[in-house]
């Protein structure tokens, strides 16, 4: 996004800088209505309307907002490690983290996906993807939790991802970077691009049950750029759109480079047809490596496999699967309406909006009007497979999401606005400013069949005076619209965490009903679970010190350990014996080089410590869980590497719960 601001402001830059400030309302202005409050207020104790699941960005995690009021939920950490939650610092989070380059804490987190069943959604699970180290990741909207994660091999950038079936059948993800195959030599000169850089776009198949993801197959592309996707819906159900830009193949400047010609393309996928060509055997087995991370609920730990084999179908070699329609100036979005029948391109540099029709798309193709071939693929001619072109609508449109009324809302990055307009006529009906330089924008339910409407989410790069200033850096600003009337209105600001790229809203009803509240401590198969306190014990194994540990307010079971000594890693499995709704228990010790557990009612969790010195090291609860938190307390005693010292541990209790053992 970065780069791409750059761009946009050169071009805007070029184009009039008093224009672009002409813009940007000064000041913290903004055109309120009296009842902008009342519409956005949810009074104590009440729930709001919607759930929205918003990206990170480079923060790498998911944050959950309530609207319309705004107010943060939850941050659900995915490719990030979190050590407000012990994700990526647990021995059982770990592997979820695990690639085929090794343990990446970080990633930049772009498009949400919500799942869908006959293209409305289903409240099930969520998906983002990770777009440095390409991935994709799964959420289970009963926990909130990350339930898997699989890696996208032969990509470099995963940014046109992940977006979904209307059945959920697949989640896609398309390369951003073009680069040699990972079966390939690519220790080749960045210079012979156009001859070894190709493109893929991988087609992850979703359990219709579990949800668990695996690679379908792979589509072997052009070395392209590509951005983003939208699947077809209803009549278009089959078909998968992608836009792509640097259609020039440029390996270096790309924002002149890339900038040449005067249309880029939207690539058509009939995935139904893949799917044949991988049925009769047209797919080409490649050797790669690629991690695919699952989280076990029972075991409370996840695995991590390196898968070693993809199917890829060649688009050259395979007639009637992929068709490119010419699009302006390096397209940004691509969006399919709710009926299926239009799909929407926009050119960041371009100063209109192209609006596709399917039917005109698939009798192009049954007449074969193609303009050329590109890369062995047919071009359809443009006004062939145009429905037609929304004329002047603001400069440089990114994204656009619908309504249930027949509308279209376009962010406009250049221009600062979200632009209204009838998908049919292609009228401009209404355009309200954003503050400032909107990227994505969010209609509740705006991707799918059935949008709900009602609100439009801005979520804007650029923050300046909107806030109280907190340094160089600002949070990103989310502006919240009503969309109810004929003319859009703006309600509320509210700052969000990381950088925002899309979010999906969903009513809170078809989430909520479904919310896990504990997980059964009999039902607990972690392997190192102490699924009672008599279970409570401390076990040598080497220079391995296995502490099983229970916790239940107000106290941790053992809370006195001694034996350890320097050269020890001692491994604290945590098993919180809770069974009531909002009772996570912490563990922190002194010195410890991760982070905290905070570890969920019937869970168990696994902190690794490694001690640095001798001495006495006092642990302690860190979630406030009772009266007799502060109290929630433990001692753990280091001797030197060759003492005497025999493990032992214990509560001081007497009862016979009590297991001191010395
Ligand atoms: S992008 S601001 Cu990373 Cu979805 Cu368009
Ligand atoms: Cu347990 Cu505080």
């Amino acid at each position: 996004m970065r780069s791409f601001i750059k761009t946009l402001l050169l071009f805007s830059a070029a184009i009039s800088i008093v224009w672009l400030q002409g813009c940007k309302p000064k000041g913290t202005q903004s055109a309120v209505s009296g009842d902008a409050a009342a519409k956005v207020y949810v009074a104590p104790g009440k729930y709001d309307e919607f759930y929205s699941f918003t990206s990170g960005g480079f923060s790498g995690q998911m944050s959950v907002y309530g609207i319309p009021s705004g107010r943060l939920l939850r941050v659900i950490p995915v490719f990030s490690v979190d050590p407000e939650k012990g994700y990526g610092y647990s021995e059982e989070t770990k592997p979820m983290l695990n690639t085929s380059h090794g343990f990446v804490p970080w990633d930049d987190l772009h498009h949400i996906a919500l799942s869908e069943t006959d293209g409305i959604q289903d409240g099930r699970w969520v998906f983002g993807n990770g777009n440095n180290t390409p991935r994709i990741a799964r959420i289970d909207l009963r926990t909130f939790r990350t339930a898997e994660i699989i890696e996208i091999p032969n990509s470099g950038g995963n940014h046109s991802s992940p977006f979904i079936t209307e059945n959920s059948e697949y989640v896609v993800a398309g390369t951003r970077f073009s680069i040699p195959m990972d079966n390939s030599n690519g220790d080749v000169p960045i210079n012979t691009y156009k001859s070894n850089f190709k493109g893929t776009v991988s087609f992850i198949s979703v359990d219709k049950t579990t949800g668990n993801m695996n690679i379908a197959f792979q589509i072997l592309m052009p070395g392209v750029n590509f951005d983003l996707a939208r699947a077809g819906k209803g009549k278009s159900h089959g078909w998968m759109f992608f836009s792509c830009y640097n259609s020039e193949r440029a390996n270096t400047l790309l924002e002149v480079n890339a900038s040449q010609k005067d249309k880029d393309f939207i690539v058509a996928v009939n995935w139904k047809k893949a799917e044949e060509y991988l049925k009769a055997g047209k797919g080409k087995k490649q050797s790669v490596k690629y991690a695919h991370n699952t989280y076990n609920e029972k075991k409370h730990s996840a695995t991590s496999v390196i898968e070693t084999e993809v199917t890829v179908l060649d688009s050259k070699e395979l007639a009637d699967m992929v068709y490119l329609m010419p699009c302006p100036k390096s397209p940004h979005g691509c969006d399919t309406d709710p009926t299926g029948e239009y799909i929407v391109g926009s050119g960041k540099l371009a100063a209109m909006i192209p609006v596709f029709s399917f039917t005109k798309m698939l009798q192009a193709i049954a007449n074969k009007t193609f303009e050329g071939e590109y890369e062995g693929i047919p071009v359809l001619k443009y006004d062939a497979v145009l429905h037609g072109e929304v004329k002047k609508p603001g400069l440089g449109p990114l994204h656009t999401e619908f309504d249930d009324k027949g509308f279209a809302y376009t962010s406009f990055f250049v221009s600062s606005e979200i632009v209204k307009w009838n998908v049919k006529t292609l009228e401009v009906v209404d355009r309200v400013p954003t503050y400032y330089s909107i990227g994505h924008l969010s209609v509740p339910g705006g991707p799918t069949k059935k949008p709900w409407g009602k609100y439009v989410i801005a979520y804007n790069k650029i923050t300046k005076d909107r806030y109280l200033p907190t340094g160089p850096e600002l949070a990103q600003s989310a502006q919240l619209y009503s969309i109810e009337g004929d003319k859009m209105k703006l309600l509320l600001d509210f700052p969000t965490i990381g950088e925002p790229h899309y979010a999906e809203a969903i009513p809170a009803e078809l989430i909520m009903k479904n919310s896990q509240k504990i997980y059964k401590i009999e039902e607990n198969q972690n392997p190192f679970a102490a699924l009672g306190d008599k279970y409570a014990r401390v076990e040598r194994q080497g220079n391995e010190v296995h502490v099983y540990m229970t916790s239940i307010r107000s106290h941790f079971t053992p809370d006195n350990i001694e034996g350890v000594k320097m050269g020890d890693i001692v491994y604290f499995h945590v098993t919180n014996l809770e069974q009531d709704w909002d009772v996570p228990h912490g563990f922190a010790v002194k010195g410890a080089n991760n982070a905290e557990l905070l570890i969920m009612p019937g869970e168990t969790q696994t902190l690794a410590w490694k001690p640095e010195r001798i001495g006495i090291f006092p642990f302690y609860c860190t979630d406030f869980c009772s009266a007799l938190h502060q109290e929630m307390q433990g001692y753990i005693r280091v001797s030197p590497a060759g003492s005497n010292v025999a493990i032992s541990f214990g509560t001081g209790k007497t009862d016979s719960t009590a297991i001191a053992a010395k």
